[in-house]
């Protein structure tokens, strides 16, 4: 008898129609011939699948180059799709399901002819945890297979764990033609289901990340009273050993992973990382808020990635263990066979290829690597890695923090009230845009808790749902509000960022402690200046009170905008947060 796994896997190959059905084990083995057999194959848009870096200098690391249409996630072809177009909300696209699946159908058809349909099962979170989930993915690029691999728990053995059932989540991908008129991403909450055709992209093409594990994982958090977030996980150890969780949502291309990684600059303090992307929050029987992260990699941001910045990275990109480590749209530096971004902090190649396959040098004014290039490596490979990365009940969160990228108004650092002017924090917040997904940059838009492009249903419901959480928890979190990105008059950075933000985290912690102060502004409580540990920073006092302004006419257009943006929700919005925007103008006036 065919289990539910092998009888769905045979409808998608009599609508795809490959040449040939590969079940993936998860094996290094397998890895390795995959990538062998990629060095040879051309992908579609002519480049090789996989080029081999220099071995001496990148270990087991590959480089690969996908369509110049084809680098980012692309937002305006993700819909979310129920019958109930209001449970959606208005910052998704919607479609019904059945137009939907139309549409996808004639696509679908024969799209995988003379491909091989490769079959993949899955482990979003530790197999032992309760909060993981079994998924299988089907792809037609081994591109997809090789990502998955390190990003996931990929292994045969979910296949013994789903069994007959058929409780899993199911993916299916096609890279298509790669044509943009015939890409969609498409999500079908209600039967734990992804399409998605066109883009061989990080969030557009593997499917357990965003897709899953925030737009259709939030959708089954609602209904089952937990939390999926765009939020990296971390532990903050102080000079007594003491490990404070932490979990931090900041927009895409705006932290997380650098976070993650930082390497302190005050002594005694270390940061441990459990996950820079996604963390699922619930609530223990013990009543206090637990993290885990579903993922097993990170898929980061390669510019601006240097020994200086993000030491903790590079040395993991570096390591080279049975996990490959890929590169995907850096430049190639041909005379070294190694990858090269901007921000790597090595000299520019003098011969190179772009990210688009162009000949490069020095003199080019272009950028060598796009400005979302990526790499792909193991959780494994870091050298921080938190011991309760493995800990199926994941760690215990005593502070939430919320980023965003804003060159003027919002303060380096601000605290909640409580956990509902927490929420009203979150849900006010704003980012400059940036090149993780297609579309303009640097255009402030309203994100709430960096979930605007991967919340899947309501946002006016998520917002109710993230005050219900917080009375179901016992003692609630402290919330915090952050930004790294305010600019000075002549546009530089004020904040020097990075291992430096050990700083504020530091602040964050001795707040939890009890033995700083805070001064009260009308949008939350900011740092007194000499409470913040600033010791070795070469930073004005003048500068300092810049990052920590308040400007009541910057706040007042602020407010208006969030007002414009909150409206929309109409009925949704919770009647708490309403009132809470109230006060924050009546705090301003
Ligand atoms: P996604 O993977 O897209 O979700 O992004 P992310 O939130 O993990 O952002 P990441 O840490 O990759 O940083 C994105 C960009 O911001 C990189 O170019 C970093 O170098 C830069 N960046 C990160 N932290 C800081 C900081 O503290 N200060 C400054 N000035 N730049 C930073
Ligand atoms: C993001 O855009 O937030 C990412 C990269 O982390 S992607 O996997 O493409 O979503
Ligand atoms: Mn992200």
């Amino acid at each position: 008898m065919a289990t539910a796994v092998e009888k769905w896997v045979e409808e998608m190959a009599q609508l795809c129609k490959p040449d040939k059905i590969y079940w993936c084990d998860g094996s290094e083995e397998e890895a390795h011939r995959l990538i062998e057999i990629g060095m040879t194959q051309e992908n579609i848009n002519g480049n090789p699948i996989f080029t081999k870096l220099d071995q001496k200098e990148w270990p087991n690391s590959y480089y690969h180059r996908s369509h110049p249409s084809d680098v980012a996630r692309t937002e305006h072809l993700t819909f979310i799709c129920r019958k109930d177009k209001e449970s959606i909300g208005p910052t998704n696209n919607w479609m019904d399901p059945d137009e939907a699946k139309r549409k996808l159908e004639p696509l679908f058809d024969g799209c995988m002819k003379g491909r091989t349909m490769y079959v993949m099962p899955y482990m979003m979170g530790h197999p032992d945890s309760p909060y993981a989930k079994a998924c299988v993915q089907i792809t037609d690029i081994s591109y997809v297979v090789i990502s998955m691999r390190i990003m996931t728990r990929m292994s045969k053995s979910v296949l013994d764990k789903i069994g007959n059932s058929d409780n899993f989540v199911r993916g299916v991908h096609s890279i298509g033609n790669l044509d943009p008129e015939n890409r969609y991403i498409m999500h079908f909450p209600d039967e734990n289901l992804v399409w998605s055709i066109g883009s061989g992209y990080g969030g557009n093409a593997l499917l357990g990340k965003k897709c899953f594990s925030l737009r259709i994982a939030s959708w089954l958090g609602l209904k089952e009273g937990w939390l999926a977030e765009h939020m990296a996980l971390i532990g903050v150890e102080d000079p007594q050993g003491k490990i404070t969780y932490m979990a931090v949502a900041m927009p895409s291309a705006c932290g997380k992973t650098n976070l993650a990684m930082l390497e302190s600059t005050l002594p005694g303090y270390k940061v441990w990382t459990l996950g820079d992307d996604i963390a699922w929050l619930n609530v223990g029987d013990d009543g206090q808020l637990y993290a885990i992260n579903p993922e097993a990699g990170y898929f980061g941001v390669a510019p601006g990635t240097s020994m200086k910045t993000n030491g903790n990275m590079l040395k993991a990109l570096k390591k080279g263990t049975f996990f490959p480590t890929l590169f995907t749209n850096t430049a190639l530096d041909t005379d070294k066979n190694e990858p090269w971004w901007e921000g790597l902090g090595t000299p520019a190649p003098a011969h190179a290829l772009d990210w688009q396959g162009n000949e490069w040098d020095p003199s080019k004014t272009s950028k060598a690597a796009h400005a979302n290039s990526r790499f792909t490596v193991s959780a494994q490979h870091t050298t921080n890695l938190a011991k309760e990365y493995s800990d199926p009940k994941g760690v215990p969160i005593s502070a939430i923090i919320l980023g965003g990228r804003r060159a003027n108004t919002v303060p380096l650092l601000v605290e909640a009230f409580n956990w509902q002017h927490g929420v009203f924090i979150g849900a006010r917040s704003g980012s400059e845009t940036t090149a993780a997904a297609i579309g303009q940059e640097g255009v402030i838009r309203r994100d709430p808790m960096a979930m605007i492009p991967f919340c899947g249903y309501n946002m006016g419901d998520y917002f109710a749902h993230w005050l219900q959480v917080g009375k179901n928890i016992k003692k609630a979190p402290k919330i915090y509000s952050v930004n790294w990105f305010r600019l000075d008059d002549e546009g530089k950075f004020i904040w020097p960022g990075f291992g430096d933000n050990i700083r504020v985290l530091k602040w964050i912690i001795d707040r939890i402690n009890g033995k700083v102060g805070a001064k009260e502004t009308p949008i939350g409580l900011l740092p007194n200046l000499n409470e913040l540990s600033l010791e070795g920073l070469d930073i004005s006092s003048a500068r300092m009170e810049k990052l920590l302004e308040v400007n009541p006419s910057e706040w007042v257009k602020e407010a208006a905008d969030i007002e414009a943006f909150l409206t929309q929700f109409g009925a949704k919005l919770p009647e708490a947060l309403a009132q809470e925007l109230k006060s924050l103008k009546a705090n301003l006036s």
